[in-house]
Formats: structure tokens, C-alpha cells, sequence
């Protein structure tokens, strides 16, 4: 395969819910003697739990979009979009449906299975969510996966969002519950846990992680792991983002983690949550491509594809489809996504990447 314009296409995912495993709840204890082992020891346990459970080269894809940027109430020390600290962002007001729509054909034509659509507020009102909610439907109708994240949610609210035909809503609980009150103090930490709950009870598939880098300790990165891993039922997605310092913000000279331990608590992370998609989220432009590919093998399996996350640049989509080619990984094809068939529909010219793949004959290893 050579680097295209598009990644290339793999197969159906076929993977069980996250079960409740016998070996939760897990204790920090538990989870920092995995953060002790030799490298190597923790690592082939990943491997071996990752294998277990996935198709080992299957990668799912998301695109983000910020749909309503900057002017966010909250004091989230990392954020370039709070309104506590001066980062110059440029405030939007929410995306009109036909640029949204644009933008989700494009992540479409370019290979993304998942359109993820961010809003700078600390909840919605009800009017900002049938908004949002037109936004959900428009996606659907293209054929992808649908996630939101537009911070607290009530629970009625959680079940418009299911009705719309969300797949999944992102809610981070960001680090662990001692950490939480150096980085947040607009709301607690079981605030985020309460929106989790309802997300949970509505049906939608819960999508919750957080930030690594952001000066906690090791302690807390296994309190945080074990945090999501202990939720009634772990989340199906959990996105491990490398803090991206913003000038102007209380974190802007943290100085940066060791990779070798973010690979680390991505290892922890597959013990510890092993029907979980992991996602390499915010920082990948900054990780090299050796340290990503350890990600991978430690159990990594998603990521945000696309030259911007929300306010920040990503990996341009180039050297994202060149470090495929080289590892050897494929984009996976969730169940239902149809962009192949329904791609003659719009009035754009496409060339669907995913057409003639998913399930057998692609022409792709599929290790199991
Ligand atoms: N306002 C909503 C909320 O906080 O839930 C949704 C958007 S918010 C930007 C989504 C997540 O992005 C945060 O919870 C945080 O984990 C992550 N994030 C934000 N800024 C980041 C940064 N500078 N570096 C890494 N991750 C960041
Ligand atoms: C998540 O955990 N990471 C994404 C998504 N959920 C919404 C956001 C990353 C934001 C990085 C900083 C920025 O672009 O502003
Ligand atoms: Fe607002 Fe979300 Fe940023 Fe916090 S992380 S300041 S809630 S946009």
C-alpha cells in the first residue's frame, strides 16, 4: 500500500460491551504495582490483554469539530477556551448546520468512521441542544457515528441526545478525584460522574478520560485509571489526551511528561480496561512516531485523525496515513457505517475510501 489521499479501509469490529471483569473494583494499589513493573513485563501484558480483545491492527477513527468555540464559564487550568485566562482564541458563536455538514462529508471522504462535534460550555440549555441535536441527526444521515461533548447534561436532556441516535457522548473526568481541585474549580469531580451516569442510563455509549501531563503524580494517573475502570460499566471509549500547553493558561509551563511513562498508563490503561477503545488524543503532534507506535502495541486503538482538534493543530493527516503504511494498521469499519453506499447521495464528488472493504476479502491481515 502507499500513502494515499485517504487510509485505507479494514474490517468490522466484532468486540464484545466492556464487561464487569472479576478483577474490578481495582485498587490504586493494584494499578500503581502494574505502573512498577519493568517495562517490558508490562508491556507484553498489554499486548497479550490487547490481542485478547481486538484485532490488534484495527484503528477506529474519529474527526473533531469544534461547533461553538471559546467564552466557556469554567476554569479548567489546561483550556484555551475558558474565559478565566487570556490564550487570544477568537470566541464563535455555534456552527450553522450546512458548515457542520461540510465539514463531517469531509472527514467522511477522508477516511474518519466517527464525526465528534465539541461545544465551549459548561451545559447546554435546552434550545443550544435541539441545535446540536439537528446536528446529530445530519450525521447519522451521512452514515457515521455521532459523538458530542457539551459538558453537563441532565438526564432528560441525555435521553433527547439517545433519541437523536447519538452513539456516543464524551464527558472526561480529566484526573483523579485527589488531583481534581488543583485543575477545576468551577464544578467537582462528581459532577462529572453524575453527566456520566445519566449518559450511561439514557443508552448512549460513554466516551471518558482525561488528560496526562498536567503535573500530577503517578498516584494519581493510577486513581484516575482506576476511576473509569470502576464506573458501573467502564466506558467503551476512553481518550488519554497529552496535556497541550496554551500560553495564558495557569498550565502553559508544566514541563512535559516522559513519554515512556504516558506509554505506560496507556499499558495500565488495556489491563485495566481491556474491552475499552483507547484513544490517543491531544498531544499526538508532539509524540514521536516511535512513541506512538509503543502506544499502539500497548494498546492503543483510536485516534483523532485530522489537521485540528478543537482549537489546537493534530497530526497532519499525511503523516497519520504514512504511519499507518509503515505499522501496518487499518483504519476498522464499525457495524452500519454505510458511507460507501449512501456517498451518491450528496452532491459532493466522492471517492468513498471505504468502498470494496469491510468484512473479508479486503486484502488485509486480520490477526486475531
Ligand atoms: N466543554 C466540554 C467539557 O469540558 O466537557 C467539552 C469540550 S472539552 C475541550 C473536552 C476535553 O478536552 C476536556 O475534558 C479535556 O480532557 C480535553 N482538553 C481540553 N484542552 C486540552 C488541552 N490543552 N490539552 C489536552 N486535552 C485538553
Ligand atoms: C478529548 O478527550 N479530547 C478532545 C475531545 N475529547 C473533545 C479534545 C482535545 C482538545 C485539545 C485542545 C484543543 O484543541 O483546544
Ligand atoms: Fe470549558 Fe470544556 Fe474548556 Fe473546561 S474543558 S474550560 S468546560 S471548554
Amino acid at each position: 500500500m502507499t500513502a494515499s489521499s485517504t487510509l485505507e479501509p479494514a474490517s468490522h469490529t466484532t468486540h464484545a460491551p466492556a464487561p464487569a471483569t472479576a478483577t474490578r473494583p481495582w485498587s490504586t494499589q493494584q494499578a500503581l504495582a502494574l505502573f512498577a513493573r519493568p517495562f517490558n513485563d508490562l508491556l507484553f501484558e498489554a499486548h497479550q490483554t490487547h490481542r485478547a480483545h481486538f484485532d490488534v491492527n484495527a484503528v477506529q477513527v474519529s474527526t473533531l469539530l469544534s461547533i461553538k468555540t471559546g467564552a466557556c464559564p469554567e476554569d479548567c487550568s489546561y483550556c484555551a477556551q475558558s474565559s478565566k485566562y487570556d490564550t487570544g482564541l477568537i470566541r464563535e458563536r455555534l456552527l450553522p448546520l450546512n458548515e457542520v455538514r461540510e465539514a463531517a462529508l469531509r472527514a467522511r471522504e477522508t477516511g474518519a468512521t466517527r464525526f465528534c462535534m465539541g461545544a465551549a460550555w459548561r451545559n447546554p440549555t435546552d434550545t443550544q441542544l435541539n441545535n446540536v441535536i439537528d446536528m446529530v441527526r445530519m450525521v447519522k444521515e451521512l452514515g457515521m457515528e455521532a459523538c458530542v461533548t457539551l459538558g453537563m447534561l441532565t438526564a432528560p436532556q441525555a435521553s433527547r441526545l439517545k433519541e437523536a441516535g447519538l452513539d456516543y457522548y464524551n464527558h472526561n473526568i480529566d484526573t483523579s478525584p485527589e488531583f481534581y481541585g488543583e485543575v477545576i474549580t468551577t464544578r467537582r469531580f462528581q459532577d462529572r460522574l453524575d453527566t456520566l451516569a445519566h449518559v450511561r442510563d439514557s443508552g448512549i455509549n460513554v466516551c471518558s478520560g482525561g488528560i496526562l501531563g498536567m503535573g500530577e503524580s503517578r498516584t494519581d494517573r493510577a486513581s484516575f485509571l482506576v476511576s473509569l475502570a470502576n464506573l458501573p460499566r467502564p466506558p467503551e471509549s476512553v481518550p488519554l489526551n497529552m496535556l497541550v500547553r496554551i500560553p495564558g493558561t495557569p498550565m502553559a509551563d508544566i514541563p512535559s511528561l516522559d513519554p515512556i511513562e504516558f506509554i505506560r498508563t496507556v499499558a495500565v490503561a488495556r489491563i485495566l480496561m481491556p474491552s475499552s477503545h483507547l484513544r490517543l488524543s491531544a498531544g499526538r503532534e508532539g509524540m514521536s512516531e516511535e512513541a506512538q507506535a509503543w502506544c499502539f502495541f500497548a494498546g492503543a486503538n483510536s485516534i483523532f485523525y485530522g489537521d485540528k482538534l478543537l482549537t489546537t493543530d493534530n497530526t497532519d493527516q499525511n503523516t497519520d496515513r504514512a504511519l499507518f503504511e509503515k505499522l501496518g494498521l487499518h483504519p476498522l469499519i464499525p457495524q452500519g457505517f454505510t458511507a460507501a453506499t449512501n456517498a451518491h447521495d450528496d452532491e459532493e464528488d466522492h471517492t468513498s475510501p471505504m468502498g470494496g472493504c469491510g468484512g473479508g476479502g479486503c486484502g488485509h491481515a486480520h490477526p486475531h
